[in-house]
C-alpha cells in the first residue's frame, strides 16, 4: 500500500498512525498537495490528502472511508474504532469533533497562507477561531482519563492527538490563548509512542510557508 501525503497534515497522520498500530507495511509518496497539485490530481479528484493507493492499484481517498477500510482488513472487533452500538456511536462523536475541529484549523491556517495580510477577512477567521475553540472545549470536558475509552487507544485518542499536533506547529496561538491542561497532556502522551513517533512530519514536508 503507498499513502500518498505529507505529514504535516493530521488526516495523514492518523492514517499512518493507524497503519503502525495495525502492523500494515506501507510505503509513501510524500508529493506535496500544494507544489504537486497536478501529479495529486491525477491521484485524487479533490487534490487533497491522504488518498490510500492499494496493491491492486485501487485508490481510496478520505481519511474517514479510508480508516474504515483498514479497521475491516485488521478485524473489527479489533479494530481502533468499535464496531457497533453505544461505543461506536460515542467514539463517532469525539472523532467528528476532532477532525471538525481540525477543519476549522486548516481554514484559518489557509485563509491567512493565502491572502495578503490586508485582504485576511478577520470576521471569517474570528468565526473559524471561535467553531475550533468550541470544539477544543468540548474534547477537554469530555477527556476524563488518561484517554478517551477504556483506558486504551482508540481512533479518538489519534485523531485528538494530531489535531493538538496540528495546533501547536500551524496555530500556536490558540494553544497559548486559552489553556487546554487534559487534552495537552494527553497529546504529550500520544506522541509520545512509536506508531507517532514514526509519523513526524520532517522539516522538507511542511505546507510551504511553515516555519
Ligand atoms: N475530510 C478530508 C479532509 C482532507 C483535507 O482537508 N486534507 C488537507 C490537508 S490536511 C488538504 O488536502 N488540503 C488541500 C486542499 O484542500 O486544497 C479527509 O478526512 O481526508
Amino acid at each position: 500500500m503507498i499513502l500518498v501525503g505529507q505529514y504535516d497534515s493530521p488526516f495523514v497522520r492518523c492514517v499512518a498512525i493507524t497503519l503502525h498500530l495495525y502492523g500494515m507495511p506501507f510505503t509513501r509518496n510524500a508529493i506535496s498537495v500544494f507544489g504537486d497539485a497536478a501529479e495529486m490530481a491525477s491521484i485524487n479528484p479533490l487534490v487533497r490528502i491522504p488518498s490510500l493507493v492499494l496493491d491492486d492499484g485501487e485508490v481510496l481517498v478520505e481519511s474517514g472511508a479510508i480508516l474504515d477500510y483498514l479497521d475491516e482488513g485488521f478485524g473489527p472487533a479489533r479494530a481502533l474504532t468499535p464496531r457497533s452500538g453505544p461505543e461506536r456511536r460515542h467514539m463517532l462523536q469525539v472523532m467528528a469533533v476532532a477532525t471538525g475541529s481540525i477543519d476549522k484549523a486548516g481554514a484559518t491556517v489557509y485563509e491567512r497562507h493565502f491572502h495578503a495580510a490586508a485582504a485576511v477577512n478577520q470576521e471569517w477567521v474570528a468565526r473559524l477561531k471561535g467553531q475550533l475553540g468550541g470544539g477544543l472545549a468540548w474534547l477537554e470536558e469530555r477527556l476524563d482519563g488518561d484517554l478517551f475509552f477504556d483506558g486504551k487507544i482508540s481512533q479518538a485518542d489519534i485523531t485528538t492527538a494530531v489535531l493538538l499536533g496540528y495546533l501547536r506547529v500551524r496555530l500556536p496561538e490558540v494553544l497559548a490563548e486559552r489553556s487546554y491542561p487534559r487534552l495537552e497532556r494527553h497529546s504529550q502522551r500520544c506522541e509520545a509512542m512509536e506508531a507517532f513517533i514514526a509519523a513526524k512530519p520532517s522539516p522538507d514536508e511542511m505546507m510551504p510557508g511553515s516555519s
